[in-house]
């Protein structure tokens, strides 16, 4: 059992809150800040919910999905709550430097893998936990509160988000149990509608071309594709719309291990996904550029050209037993 008496010993004593996630906020990023978000406002605090970045398209639908600011708040709050960012600074600047400076207390829920560095009060990670959102349905559960609609969609959003639609090696017993409990209060089928037939149109068009530019290594073992900025600006797509092609490539029953690369600045940074199938640890190969994240998914940043990057990425690809 998680220990969540820290947590709100801490909580019990706090007016003002800040909430963040990490840097590229992904489903369960988004769902488990607003789910507290959610449950600090009904406990009477004063909370604001800070993103770095665009939430994802998906989750627009969310009770309190337009409620985050891209501002770093001006103001000294009592308390820093962090939700599902490996480490502090994946909170992303100026944010970090302010919390960092800042005396407020600072409470963190997490899923990845990290070492307690002491920069938290108090902190709940579980590297075994689903999902981030998974942590915050034990932490309502233990506080005996009763999850409204809204804020069963958060959890079942964020819980959606780290394991596919319930799909991946990371969906437990936990993730199953946790949508089960929910099913009913959110409308099972109209969720997953909602969580999954939103694509516009022109989504299809640029994967049709992403397809075309695919290339295969190892007997189609590994796959690496790359997204430009040039396609986004024709297709007239955000970049985390395009988000799950590397889940529709998964799906291509010869691939074991996928590197999805995004242009981030025009010909220099690149964002590199790693994405694993069974045994094939993703952290290693992400680490040694820096990166981190899970065994099955894991990033990190690259600077250089796309063919630096893919020659760096080939070789380490070389080395695996697939
Ligand atoms: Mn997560």
């Amino acid at each position: 059992m998680d220990n969540f008496s820290k947590i709100n010993e801490i909580l019990a004593s706090v007016k003002k809150v800040v909430i963040a996630g990490h840097v590229n906020p992904d489903p369960d990023c988004m769902g488990s800040s607003l789910a507290v978000y959610s449950i600090l406002k009904s406990m009477g605090k004063e909370v604001t919910l800070f993103r770095s970045d665009k939430y994802p398209y998906n989750g627009a639908f969310l009770e309190y999905a337009g409620v985050a600011t891209e501002t770093v708040p001006d103001f000294e709050p009592d308390l820093y709550f962090i939700l599902d960012s490996a480490t502090p600074e994946r909170t992303t600047e100026p944010f970090f430097t302010k919390m960092a400076a800042s005396k407020s207390r600072k409470i963190l829920f997490d899923h990845h893998r990290h070492k307690d560095n002491g920069f938290y009060d108090a902190e709940v990670t579980d590297e075994g936990a689903s999902a981030t959102a998974a942590i915050v349905y034990r932490w309502a559960k233990s506080l005996g509160h009763e999850l409204t609609k809204g804020e069963a969609e958060d959890i079942c959003f964020g819980i959606f988000g780290d394991t596919g639609g319930l799909r991946y090696a990371s969906t437990d017993k936990e993730a199953l149990s946790i949508v089960a409990d929910l099913a009913e209060k959110i409308n099972y089928g109209d969720f997953c509608s909602k969580f999954f037939e939103n694509l516009p149109e022109n989504w299809f068009a640029m994967f049709a071309e992403v397809l075309n530019s695919m290339e295969k290594y190892k007997d189609g073992k590994v796959v690496f594709f790359a997204t430009t900025l040039d396609q986004l600006r024709r297709f007239n797509l955000a970049i985390d719309e395009i988000d799950p092609y590397v889940e529709e490539i998964r799906r291509i029953g010869t691939v074991k291990i996928i590197f999805r690369i995004r242009e981030v600045e025009a010909g220099k940074v690149w964002k590199f996904s790693v994405r694993s199938r069974g045994d094939i640890d993703c952290i290693p190969i992400a680490q040694k550029f820096g990166g981190g994240g899970h065994k099955n998914a894991a990033g990190f940043t690259f600077y250089g050209t796309l063919d630096e990057g893919r020659k760096a990425v080939l070789e380490i690809a070389e080395t695996l037993d697939l």
